[in-house]
């Protein structure tokens, strides 16, 4: 693992409609990440917060993509941070804001590898276009988006497309897809484990497998976890809850198997609300997935 970490914070909340995300990536610095982190003996750069716009109110917003403009503007900033960051041989991690920011991560990630693979930690699937959501919301688009698939304001950032190929992602506990999302998993030939496949294989398999289906093809692994893969009684301060999902204790395991393959090359946590979390519970429990992710164990 790259010893010097980048930590970059991305207070959208435009991505979906329940404010109060964008302060996710103060709840997580005041949950004590750098401090958690410097123990394990990184060397710690905190870059502060990518400037994301404010709405436009009289925009319309008939294209059924919420706050398009300004969402595209906030993941610009953000990918030329990301990118300056690998640029200088350090490790980004990306903190949230809501998951449309996965877009502009990608986008400066990606142009650094032939290959990236992405392990997408999410309840949901993210591969929504402004055709097939239900919500209008640019949050639940951004893996389909790094796809190259959706408005081409948002799959052309940096300047070039895909970011990514389908067959080098995996979609882990996923429980709450989308028709579209469906198709698009079938047509493409997405790797989903889903809540069913967890707790069929248990979480030791599905990582071991997640690694080997990703580590011979691959040059490099962006890790994007949605907080609200967890179940909401161990992670409640997400803003679309769902029941039934990852445990704290196999989330850990999941950490910690991936600290141990020594795969990730960046990483994101996202979805973070402290509005709507208990006492910064959610923000705590991100920073405790983080201290596995880099090798808590391990030292
Ligand atoms: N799939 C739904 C709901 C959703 C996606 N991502 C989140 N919620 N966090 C949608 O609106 O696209
Ligand atoms: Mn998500
Ligand atoms: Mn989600």
């Amino acid at each position: 693992m790259n010893n010097n970490l980048s930590i970059v914070g991305a207070p959208m909340d435009l991505g979906q409609n329940r404010r109060g995300v964008d302060m996710g990536p103060s709840a997580i610095r005041y949950a004590g990440v750098v401090e958690r982190l410097e123990q394990l003996q990184y060397d710690i750069e905190d870059l502060g917060d990518v400037e994301i716009p404010r709405p436009d109110r009289r925009e319309d917003q008939k294209e059924h993509l919420r706050n398009l403009k300004e969402v595209a503007e906030g993941n610009e900033n953000l990918a030329k941070t990301v990118d300056d960051v690998i640029q200088r041989n350090r490790f980004p991690l990306v903190i949230g804001g809501d998951h449309s920011i996965a877009i502009g991560s990608l986008a400066g990630i990606a142009k650094h590898y032939e290959n990236l693979g992405v392990i997408w930690y999410d309840a949901h699937g993210d591969l929504n276009t402004g055709g097939t959501s239900p919500s209008g919301n640019i949050h639940g688009m951004p893996l389909a988006v790094s796809l190259g698939i959706g408005h081409e304001r948002l799959v052309n950032i940096e300047g070039y497309q895909p970011k990514i190929k389908p067959e080098n992602i995996v979609i882990i506990g996923a429980r709450s897809l989308d028709d579209g999302e469906k198709e698009l998993i079938k047509e493409k030939g997405i790797k989903v484990y889903s809540m069913h496949e967890i707790d069929r294989l248990g979480m030791t398999q599905v990582i071991q497998e997640s690694v080997e289906y990703l580590t011979h093809k691959t040059d490099g692994i962006h890790l994007s976890l949605d907080l609200d893969g967890l179940d909401p009684q161990d992670a409640p301060g997400v803003g679309t809850p769902v029941m039934g999902g990852m445990s704290y204790r196999e989330s850990h395991l999941a950490m910690e198997m991936l600290a141990e393959a020594d795969i990730i090359t960046s990483a994101e946590f996202v979805e973070v609300n402290p509005i709507l979390d208990e006492k910064n519970r959610t923000a705590s429990v991100a920073v405790g997935l983080m201290g596995s992710l880099f090798g808590e164990k391990l030292k």
